[in-house]
């Protein structure tokens, strides 16, 4: 391979043209109309217009980003994640087209993009699944019938679903007939497939996922797991690993399991094989990505694999150059994401010119973004802007520095969620390792706003601006550029936090 065209946007798009950098690859950007100016565009050797700013019209184009592809000369095309990564007539035509998609086969793509698929070859591989209905139910009366054996509460869920869209809980009886009806139509006009299935309600889940990865010639391991069970409405926030969960035993035995997942449907390329976890330590297969993952930073911090690499290298017919004994899990890591939006506002999506941006730097910090000084955020895509990934050698320090690494953050221009990720690193349950999938609406009164309680340093600047503005109003002579006044409130004569 020499060129290889990246089919996205935002940070995954430059995260992936850096590994290209770093193997002499020739990386080929596609743009929408709205991403001009996007960071992407200037990182790559290349560059093309594939259509207007809905994504619909661009980044989701096949054609044009096939006709992008040939015309550049590009050997394979990386999806990156979301869009175009898990759609298989996409991984189609470009095999079709003579260029290397990659990522699994279309087969893959289509028989894990399908739930009910997913968990009959999960079962007969002896993979624990959620307990459920072995394919769809037809009808209501065989829901009811399926929730006599399995009992109360339990999960909708569409097939086609994944992600949270198309899923109904079931507390009481009267719910189901009503349920399924709603579960159906919202799978129906979401993903043109109306097939349900049900499960079992795992009351306080871990979501725990296992990075694996295959070759072409038979090999696969697994890169251990990520516990992502901090997350708001199916929106990750924090990911970490190890997570505090997991045992050497069950890591063990759950790690053996993600790779006989993986080898029981010929998996090839980078996956995860998400579980829920119960508080008893018992394990349920729930999904299969087959892309690479916005989280995936942590597992290359810890295991020191850069996972784009290797995507490259097994799409190439490379063979793994490493065993499973030869992945060891040192340290830790842990990921924020960092959304442009507002958390006082109901998280709406705070789109806006970037005024200013500082990102942290130092020891065991690394940040995979996209915007710059001057830059406007589309309001088109994904509203994350950045991640924030440190490392260290224990979780306390890794949470240490994660609390210095988001008070170095500083964006003005546009809402982000970094006060809140700070309130996360502060919360005693984040910090004791004692959290679940429900951690964000537990623990709502600590981790919204308090005001300004957060930082004082906000207030200096606050009563520095107010009294710049009473000096520009009283025509004293002042400078054109707001410059925050000394601080009384420091040791140190002047902090320029910008
Ligand atoms: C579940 C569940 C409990 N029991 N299935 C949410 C997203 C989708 N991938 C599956 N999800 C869930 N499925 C059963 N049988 C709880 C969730 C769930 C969840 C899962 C992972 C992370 C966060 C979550 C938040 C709410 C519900």
């Amino acid at each position: 391979m020499k060129k290889i065209l990246i089919a996205n946007r935002g940070e995954i798009a430059i995260r992936v043209m850096r590994t290209c950098r770093e193997l002499d690859l020739e990386s080929v950007a596609i743009y929408s109309e709205a991403d001009r100016t996007s960071l992407h565009v200037r990182y790559a050797h290349e560059a093309y217009c594939v259509g207007k700013a809905p994504s619909s019209e661009s980044y989701l184009n096949i054609d044009k980003i096939i006709e992008v592809a040939k015309q550049s000369g590009a050997d394979a095309i990386h999806p990156g994640y979301g869009f175009l990564s898990e759609n298989a007539d996409f991984a189609r035509r470009c095999a079709e087209e003579g260029i290397v998609f990659i990522g699994p086969s279309p087969e893959v793509i289509i028989q894990m993009g399908d739930k009910i698929q997913a968990r009959e070859a999960m079962t007969a591989a002896g993979i624990p699944v959620v307990p459920g209905t072995d394919g769809e139910i037809k009808t209501e009366a065989e829901a009811l019938e399926v929730i006599k054996t399995i009992g109360l509460p339990v999960m909708i869920k569409a097939s086609a679903g994944g992600g949270g869209k198309g899923m109904r809980l079931v507390k009481n009886e009267s719910e189901v007939v009503s349920a399924v009806r709603a579960a159906r139509s919202e799978a129906k006009s979401a993903f043109g497939d109306d097939a349900v299935y049900i499960e079992k309600y795992i009351t306080s889940p871990h979501h725990i996922e296992f990075q694996i990865l295959a070759d072409q010639h038979g090999n696969t391991v697994h890169l251990f797991e990520r516990e992502c069970s901090v997350q708001r409405r199916h929106q990750k926030m924090i990911e970490e690993t190890p997570s505090p969960l997991m045992t050497p035993e069950l890591r063990d035995e759950m790690g053996k399991a993600a790779v006989e997942a993986a080898k029981a449907v010929n998996y090839v390329g980078a996956g995860t094989i998400e579980f829920l976890v119960d508080n008893n330590l018992n394990y349920y297969f729930l999904e299969m990505n087959t892309r690479l993952q916005v989280e995936h930073p942590i597992t290359e911090r810890v295991t020191g694999i850069d996972l784009v690499k290797q995507q490259i290298y097994v799409a190439e017919g490379r063979e793994l150059e490493f065993g499973q004994e030869d992945l060891k899990q040192r340290g830790h890591a842990i990921e924020c994401r960092i959304y442009a939006e507002d958390p006082d506002n109901n998280f709406m999506p705070s789109a806006g010119k970037v005024y200013k941006i500082s990102t942290p730097l130092g020891l065991g910090v690394r940040t995979d973004g996209y915007v710059y000084e001057g830059y406007e955020i589309p309001i088109y895509y994904d509203p994350m802007i950045s991640k924030l990934i440190v490392w260290g050698k224990t979780r306390d320090e890794a949470i240490a520095r994660m609390r210095r690494a988001l008070y170095e953050y500083k964006i003005t221009g546009v809402k982000t969620s970094i006060k809140m990720l700070e309130r996360v690193m502060n919360n005693e349950n984040f910090i004791a390792g004692n959290y679940d999938t429900h951690f964000i609406e537990k623990n709502q009164e600590q981790l919204l706003s308090n005001g300004m309680k957060d930082n004082p340093e906000d207030m200096v600047i606050i009563a520095a601006f107010i009294d710049y503005l009473d000096k520009l109003g009283s025509n004293a002579t002042v400078t054109k550029e707001f410059v925050p006044a000394q601080s009384r409130w420091k040791k140190i004569p002047y902090v320029n936090h910008f």
